[in-house]
């Protein structure tokens, strides 16, 4: 099964919607392997936002970013990586389709309540560079025999 790393952002924490989103990944049959709430520091934010480093809209990112504590997650599931991406809906909330978090719950491009890696590569980067191995936890969800086919689960 894939990990994949999500971070619900501070505009998700300070406006009380932590649960509603983590209800969603729980009902589509995701497992939250890691979880914790943290202030992120600039460094860490200039590493995970190295591709923006220099853009107009960086600064203001690494404000809104450490304007709250964050809430980090490892999720996983069979193609986890883009299955949450989906549920996430494209970075403009005002552009995200309906039925997608970022679509049912924002109105801005950079206050977009979630982040998800983009790439099986980048998930394993990003896993690795928020949580610790001993953080993350190996236990079964109790509806994985009706939420995956037999031959689905090995993968
Ligand atoms: P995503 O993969 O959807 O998280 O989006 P990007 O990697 O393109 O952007 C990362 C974050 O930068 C976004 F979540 C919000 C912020 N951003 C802006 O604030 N302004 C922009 O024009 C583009 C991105």
């Amino acid at each position: 099964m894939e990990q994949t790393l999500v971070i619900l952002k501070p505009d998700a924490v300070r406006r009380g919607l932590l649960g509603e989103i983590i209800a969603r990944l729980e009902r589509k049959g995701l497992r939250i392997a890691a979880l914790k709430m943290a202030r992120l520091g600039d460094e860490i934010l200039r590493e995970h936002y190295a591709h923006h480093a220099g853009k107009p809209f960086f600064p203001g990112l690494l404000a809104f970013m450490t304007s709250s504590p964050v809430v980090m997650m490892v999720i996983e599931g069979l193609d986890a990586v883009t299955v949450v991406r989906d549920l996430c809906g494209p970075t403009n909330c005002r552009k995200a389709p309906a039925g997608t978090i970022r679509g049912d719950y924002g109105m801005s491009q950079q206050m977009n309540l979630i982040h998800a890696s983009d790439s099986l590569a980048t998930a394993r980067a990003e896993v690795a560079r928020f949580f610790r191995a001993e953080e993350i936890h190996a236990y079964d969800r109790a509806d994985v025999p009706v939420v995956y086919a037999a031959d689905e689960r090995g993968h």
